[in-house]
């Protein structure tokens, strides 16, 4: 094809106006870039102010009961973490802590037959490195008080019982929603 001038013109322009554009994407992309990562620095500051004002704890309630675990606040300060477990279930109930960035990225029992039933938490399948202990189990209406040290990172609190119903059939409490996060700053 043999382009005249004014085509010739047309398409200069375009390109002009392309690479004019892109340069104008490109600063948009870098200014979005250098905004969140001064927000995360923000957001560091204050978290690192919070935690030397004492007002990040270093305890946390914890509320378990069918089906469902609630931390209370579900940040604490790094160090020796104490939890007061409150079971105000029906049922008793155990708290595992481990380190994981959410219940979803925990291995889960696929196989039918084990130890424990499908669905529920592979405990055996964990890093022992990031495991950091257990309340044990908290009868209803009782409390346990244990502590824990916790170096920063996220954490994930759940209770693995698996209960064998008369008629055979077994209920994960964590299948069944015994989860929570906990942050550890
Ligand atoms: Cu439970």
């Amino acid at each position: 094809m043999r382009l005249n001038r004014s085509d010739r013109e047309v398409f200069g322009v375009g390109s002009l106006a392309f690479a004019f554009l892109a340069m104008v994407f490109a600063f948009a992309a870098l200014v979005t870039a250098a905004q969140s990562e001064s927000h995360s620095n923000d957001t560091n500051k204050r978290v690192k102010q919070l935690s030397a004002s004492g007002v990040v704890s270093k305890t946390a309630e914890v509320t378990v009961q069918e089906f469902s675990i609630v931390a209370h606040p579900g940040l604490v300060q790094s160090g020796k973490v104490t939890l007061s477990v409150e079971n105000h279930g029906s049922l008793t109930h155990e708290l595992v802590i481990i380190q994981a960035s959410s219940a979803a990225a925990l291995p889960k029992v696929t196989k039918a037959g084990g130890d424990r039933s499908v669905g529920a938490i592979d405990e055996e399948a964990i890093a022992e490195s990031d495991k950091f202990g257990e309340a044990g189990e908290v009868a209803p209406t009782k409390a346990v008080t244990k502590s824990f040290d916790l170096p920063p990172g996220t954490y994930v609190l759940f209770c693995n019982i698996d209960l064998k119903k008369p008629d055979g059939t077994v209920v994960n409490h964590f299948k069944s929603g015994m989860r929570t996060p906990l942050v550890v700053v």
